[in-house]
């Protein structure tokens, strides 16, 4: 029996973060296609994320990518998520866009270009210090593309020692969150490629470095839900950059391609009551095509209606299948839960937190898309810069 006044909390509860970079435009390697209204600094998209906190009530935080983001005040932006109702989340390193970088960040042959992308990450632990962020995130574009072109185990030692470096700077209460990614930019080779490689750096540096699963970083017809319960087991799953993925590493809407794989992932977080834990539930999207609020809306409510169907499952049912060995019986468990509709409990719940119970709805009613377009006039809209 499902205690559905406890599904409620941990859906009120939970906490989804939104990507900045969400919000500026974004494109393909082909082609960026601007927006209008689109944010034209940190603020404004701070603004933006305010929005979608507004309409969904928990999406309280926003990651920052630095320097997307970069401002001369940090203390100042933080005043400005504060005034908004909402806090600046996870602080992202950028060591991927600087001629420097062509070889490689943390892993590069060159010393002085490690000690560059070093001491750009200790400045994002003052900025997340300044910000009071607690999660510092990383992920490496390094890699090679060519067999011989450098030494596999050379720039393993290299990242560990500029990963040990970062991790004895943090502050007490701050995580390292270690991002793994299959392939992309470099081909031949991934410095960190897999759940694994990440997880031996996390466990050499301390309990405070966590692995961070991107949905989209994975080859196909992995089974990432596996992958989250073995780092559920050990303590070691630091968050999510949630996206939907295809073919590659596309970025796309959370949920929409294959809103099954998020429910099954969204289970095992259940079973190891990680609904409300430390495990940061982070978007890492770009909405090339679509208009970005709104997508973000969508977004967060995919990711609680996945939450909302695996909290459903009948648990006690599950396992008595399973140590009964009934294989048809134990999927069925599973196969009802995902087949409810949730949409009305989460309605409800929405009433009961005092905010729309259709949050797109509410949102194309408010006209800030109306607003932005027409007060976001002049200036440089905020971009990737790819
Ligand atoms: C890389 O593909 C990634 O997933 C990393 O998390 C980056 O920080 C993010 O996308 C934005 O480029
Ligand atoms: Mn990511």
């Amino acid at each position: 029996m499902t205690d559905i006044d406890a599904v409620k909390r941990a859906l009120r509860e939970q906490r989804i973060e939104t990507p900045s970079w969400a919000y500026g435009n974004s494109g393909t390697r082909f082609k960026v296609f601007p927006q209008p209204g689109v944010p034209r600094n940190a603020y404004e998209k701070l603004e933006d994320a305010a929005v979608v906190h507004r309409f969904t009530g928990v999406a309280p935080s926003v990651a920052l990518h630095i320097p997307w983001d970069r401002v001369d005040d940090y203390a100042d932006l933080r005043r400005h998520a504060e005034s908004l109702g909402i806090s600046i989340g996870a602080i992202n390193p950028n060591v991927f866009q600087e001629n420097e970088y062509r070889l490689g960040s943390v892993c590069n042959p060159d010393p002085a270009v490690r000690r560059k992308a070093i001491d750009h990450i200790l400045e994002c632990i003052q900025i997340a210090e300044v910000t009071g962020s607690n999660i510092l995130s990383l992920w490496f574009a390094d890699g090679t593309n060519y067999p011989g072109q450098d030494d596999f185990i050379a720039r393993q030692d290299r990242l560990a020692e500029a990963l040990r470096e970062v991790y004895d700077r943090m502050p007490d209460g701050m995580r390292m969150l270690l991002e793994y990614k299959l392939f992309e930019p470099a081909f031949y080779h991934t410095d960190i490629p897999d759940w694994g490689t990440s997880y031996a750096h996390c466990l050499a540096l301390g309990e405070r470095a966590q692995v961070l699963v991107d949905t989209g970083h994975h080859a196909p017809g992995t089974n990432i839900e596996f992958i989250v319960a073995v780092l559920l087991r050990v303590g070691r799953l630091g968050g999510f950059h949630f996206n939907s993925r295809f073919y590659a590493d596309d970025d796309l809407m959370v949920g929409a391609a294959d809103p099954f794989q998020l429910f099954r992932i969204m289970l095992e977080i259940v079973k190891a009551g990680a609904v409300n834990s430390s495990v940061a539930f982070m978007l890492d999207q770009c909405h090339n095509i679509e208009p970005k609020i709104p997508a973000l809306i969508r977004s967060v409510l995919n990711v609680q209606e996945a939450t909302a169907k695996a909290l459903l499952v009948d648990l006690d049912a599950l396992r008595q299948a399973q140590e009964n060995g009934d294989v048809l019986g134990a999927n069925e468990v599973l196969m009802d839960a995902y087949h409810t509709d949730v949409r009305p409990l989460l309605a409800s719940l929405r009433e009961e937190m005092g905010i729309d119970p259709d949050p797109l709805a509410a949102y194309r009613r408010s006209g800030y898309a109306e607003k932005i377009i027409q007060e976001r006039q002049g200036g440089t809209q905020a971009g990737w810069g790819a």
